[in-house]
């Protein structure tokens, strides 16, 4: 069987002209190569829808804020970080051709957010601020392969299929998160201040946005390894149908 090509986005570090830098953290490509993938880190540059229609699957990462303007807010006045607008409008780009194809798409932690602006969702801009009461920290202190709070499953979702619980651990490195949910998608998870955790479109083949970071997790979880395994073999599946 053909190994799936997996375009992966990647953060932006505006810098000046010549210093500026798209990047990637290794978990994400070793992460896809051990589910079986290929992986095609996809540039913020316009021409990477192009290169996402040679691929069989999406995978949407983490990274900074995005601009609230992109759905519709104004900025509270809470501190952002790592604004990039040639991100914000590579990715909405690449979920709109990703979507026009059915292809399986994986969105972590930013990326559900990504996914929640491009399917006309809002965001809460900064927990500490929206949550004051929330003892959950979800920008955790603790080294990213380590997990910090729990999240509740929706029984009879995909997700709850793939994780075969109702509830896992999960790491957490996210000041925003979902406030409105996005059109065509079910909220899937929470954690127990009620902050949405996950989402999917349940009429997809594979379309999923979790808020934490299973690539970090992977290597010692077998609930974030099976996520990779799962949507690389949705990839895969799309890949065959000749799409
Ligand atoms: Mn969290």
């Amino acid at each position: 069987m053909a190994q799936p090509l997996i375009g992966i986005s990647m953060s932006r570090e505006e810098k000046s002209d010549t210093t500026t830098r798209d990047w990637l953290r290794r978990t994400y490509i070793v992460a896809i190569i051990e589910a079986g993938g290929i992986p095609v880190p996809l540039p913020n540059e316009s021409s990477s829808t192009a290169l996402l229609r040679k691929c069989h699957g999406l995978l949407l990462t983490g990274g900074g804020d995005f601009d609230p303007a992109t759905f519709g807010a104004s900025n509270l006045g809470t501190e952002m970080s790592g604004v990039s607008t040639a991100r914000d409008t590579t990715e909405l780009g690449l979920i709109r051709v990703a979507d026009g194809l059915k292809m399986p798409t994986f969105g972590i932690c930013r990326g559900i957010q990504a996914l929640t602006v491009a399917g006309g969702g809002s965001l809460i801009q900064d927990i500490p601020s929206a949550r004051p009461d929330s003892p959950i920290h979800h920008s955790q202190a603790e080294p990213r392969p380590e997990v910090t709070h729990r999240v509740v499953l929706e029984t009879g979702t995909r997700l709850a299929d793939i994780l075969r619980t109702t509830t896992v651990s999960v790491n957490s490195f996210h000041h925003q998160a979902i406030d409105r949910a996005p059109a065509g998608y079910v909220v899937t998870a929470h954690s127990d201040d009620g902050i949405i955790e996950a989402i999917e479109d349940p009429t997809a083949l594979f379309r999923i946005g979790v808020q934490w970071h299973p690539e970090d997790l992977q290597s010692h979880q077998a609930e974030a390894k099976s996520l990779f395994t799962k949507f690389v073999e949705a990839a895969s599946e799309y890949q065959e149908r000749g799409q």
